[in-house]
């Protein structure tokens, strides 16, 4: 016996990943069915070797539903997902509407498994953000060795992160660099993207960092300990799916990067590629499509006592958004709901 599943927004690229991704991963499915806003409705989506034919999200009846993975941004979660939740229907969200409720579980299960527990509250579960989740998959497993202090890390964020508007105007802006007569003014960035890096996602704050920087910082205390500190600079670069980032740690206690790299090899989710070779490290163009987190440049920081850098790369579709939606699923069925 299996589940029976929604998947809302299922247009989207995150919808269209977490279809895929529960296909490929034989997730217990007896009956699925794929949601999205009027305006997509009819739409079709691929799931393994059928096609799916969208429903109106704002009619469905989500009574009898086990399941439901929802990717539809804030606006539309906070009407939606407290009514399949009231209907009996655990919802695993991908916005942020709901991933600083202490009484909602925000889950990376390679790293805080033990939270899903809390998820009756609400009957809900959040996803982190994709910048997040990579990076708290390599942070746990160094945690437990070392104790980390704090965390210094910038990031390199693919257009992708921005929905299928910011993959069409990185493409569109490519182009009209060679065809200027075609000339595609910033949109949904806020300056040219194409042939550029943007130090700034999601809204400013008061303090001058940026909504994507807090939520590094926030997320990570919630899912990994709240003493760590984090200082994070998010940046936009013109590459269309795999966020990247440069991560120095300080920890409590000295750790060997050779150590460092053996304890990285061994944890759950993680690859490491780390050669000191031309070559001998991941760029994000290579993770497309994959499950893992890879890890390359890990390094001492020599500046102070208890340092390392390493390089983080993932799939932001992926580990940062879909796969890691069905991976709470997959946790929930093993752990609490016990059908599949
Ligand atoms: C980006 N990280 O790359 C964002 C996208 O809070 O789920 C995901 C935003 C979120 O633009």
């Amino acid at each position: 016996m299996g589940y029976r599943v929604v998947v809302a927004g299922a247009t989207g690229n995150v919808g269209r990943e977490m279809l895929n991704i529960l296909s490929e991963r034989h997730f217990p499915v007896d009956e699925i069915t794929v949601l999205a806003s009027r305006k997509s409705l009819g739409t079709e989506v691929s799931f393994g070797d059928t096609t799916l034919k969208t429903k109106d999200l704002d009619t469905f009846d989500f009574s009898g539903w086990d399941i439901a993975l929802f990717a539809v941004g804030s606006e539309a979660t906070k009407t939606y997902a407290p009514k399949a939740a009231k209907a009996g229907c655990v919802v695993i969200d991908n916005s942020s509407l709901y991933r600083y409720d202490p009484d909602v579980p925000l889950i990376v299960p390679e790293v805080n498994a033990d939270a899903i527990e809390g998820y009756a509250k609400k009957n809900i579960i959040a996803n982190p953000n994709c910048s997040t989740a990579q990076m708290v998959v390599a942070l746990k497993p160094l945690h437990d060795r070392a104790t980390i202090k704090r965390v210094v890390v910038s990031t390199y964020q693919s257009v992708s992160g921005a929905g299928k508007e910011g993959i069409d105007e990185l493409w569109d802006q490519t182009k009209a660099i060679y065809n200027p007569v075609d000339e595609k003014p910033a949109k949904k960035f806020t300056k040219q993207i194409a042939f550029n890096v943007i130090p700034h996602i999601d809204v400013f704050m008061e303090d001058g960092s940026t909504k994507e920087e807090w939520k590094m910082v926030a997320e990570t205390k919630k899912i990994v300990d709240p003493k760590i500190k984090v200082t994070a600079t998010c940046v936009r670069v013109p590459v269309f799916v795999g966020h990247s980032e440069a991560v120095n740690i300080e920890f409590e206690e000295f750790l060997d990067e050779d150590e460092a790299r053996e304890i990285l090899r061994e944890a759950p989710g993680i690859m490491v590629i780390d050669k000191r070779e031309d070559g001998g490290y991941v760029s994000p163009v290579e993770c497309v499509g994959d499950f893992a987190t890879f890890i390359s440049r890990i390094r001492q920081d020599s500046t102070i006592e208890n340092g390392l850098n390493l390089w983080c790369v993932s799939d932001n579709l992926r580990k940062g958004a879909a796969l890691n939606a069905v991976q709470i699923a997959e946790l929930l069925g093993n752990r609490v709901l016990k059908k599949g």
